[in-house]
């Protein structure tokens, strides 16, 4: 998608502070941090957000958590951190390209929202 942020992130045309990358995702941190570590970890594939993910690309949901496992411990997440995905106008999400954000490094806050 020649307009998505982080479909350019992924190309090179807009910096970013890598963490992990692959062939098939790129991990790299949070121009806005709301935690000590805060990662986004994203499918190359453009894929607009959760809503859009049925049986034909649900692979790669199992594979970004496998990877998210990987960074966690890569990062020293020992005691814990909080995986989100922000799906839809509701949920506040931003950016339209799949993404789970990765967020520790302190105890957060217990909330649903
Ligand atoms: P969400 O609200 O779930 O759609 O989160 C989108 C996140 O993307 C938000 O926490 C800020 C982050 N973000 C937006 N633009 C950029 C960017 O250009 N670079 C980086 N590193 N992060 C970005």
């Amino acid at each position: 998608m020649t307009d998505c942020i982080f479909c350019k992130i992924i190309a090179g045309e807009i910096p970013s502070t890598k963490v992990y990358e692959d062939e098939r995702c790129l991990a790299f941190r949070d121009i806005n941090p709301q935690a000590p570590t805060h990662i986004l970890v994203i499918p190359k594939e453009h894929i607009a957000s959760m809503a859009e993910i049925t049986e034909k690309n649900s692979d790669i949901v199992a594979y970004l958590f496998e990877r998210i496992a990987e960074i966690a411990k890569a990062e020293g997440l020992d005691d814990g951190f909080r995986v989100v995905s922000n799906c839809g106008d509701h949920a506040g999400q931003t950016v339209h390209h799949l993404h789970f954000h990765i967020l520790g490094g302190q105890p957060l806050a217990l909330t649903m929202a």
